[in-house]
């Protein structure tokens, strides 16, 4: 199966999060690869993974980080491949350091940034799923039956817990 969607993240302590979108992306049956690529720890890695993204294939990248979150805004700058950007959640600022350093990019290199955290990273994960899904109705079909199922899993009324 083809590699059509890039995991990155800059840590090894993002993959817990970041893990989320992979789970999504294994449910769909997308093929993915995931790789840690820092903005500030390895920078010559992250522009090597841009330069070489849309000619290896890849259609999506999914880009995680905490804090000075600039790996999803850097991979943009490099890339026409689109980026989908998940603000991990942090300790000192809960996140919102991230979610600002993702969100706020200049006219002419965009990032789609999700909301902070796991909840964020399945919705990076989906929103890959969307993007290749015009293209494949295949992933189409596996979405439109797990949004679906998702739905009907929901119950009508609440009950006492
Ligand atoms: C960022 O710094 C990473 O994306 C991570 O969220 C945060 C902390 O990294 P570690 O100190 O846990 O490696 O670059």
């Amino acid at each position: 199966m083809t590699v059509s969607v890039g995991i990155i993240m800059g840590s090894q302590s993002d993959w817990a999060t970041m893990k989320e979108a992979a789970l999504i992306l294994d449910e769909l049956g997308i093929a993915y690869e995931a790789k840690i690529v820092s903005a500030h720890r390895t920078p010559d890695r992250l522009w090597d993974y841009g330069r070489t993204a849309a000619e290896r294939g890849l259609k999506v990248i999914i880009a995680g980080a905490g804090g000075a979150a600039h790996l999803p805004g850097m991979m943009a700058s490099k890339t026409r491949v689109p980026v989908i950007g998940v603000p991990v959640l942090t300790k000192a600022l809960s996140g919102v350091d991230s979610l600002y350093s993702i969100l706020q990019m200049p006219k002419g290199f965009p990032v789609a940034t999700m909301a902070i955290g796991a909840p964020g990273a399945a919705n990076a994960g989906l929103m890959a799923a969307g993007i290749l899904g015009a293209f494949d109705a295949g992933i189409a079909a596996r979405l439109d039956a797990w949004r679906e199922a998702l739905s009907a899993s929901i119950p009508e009324e609440p009950k006492d817990e």
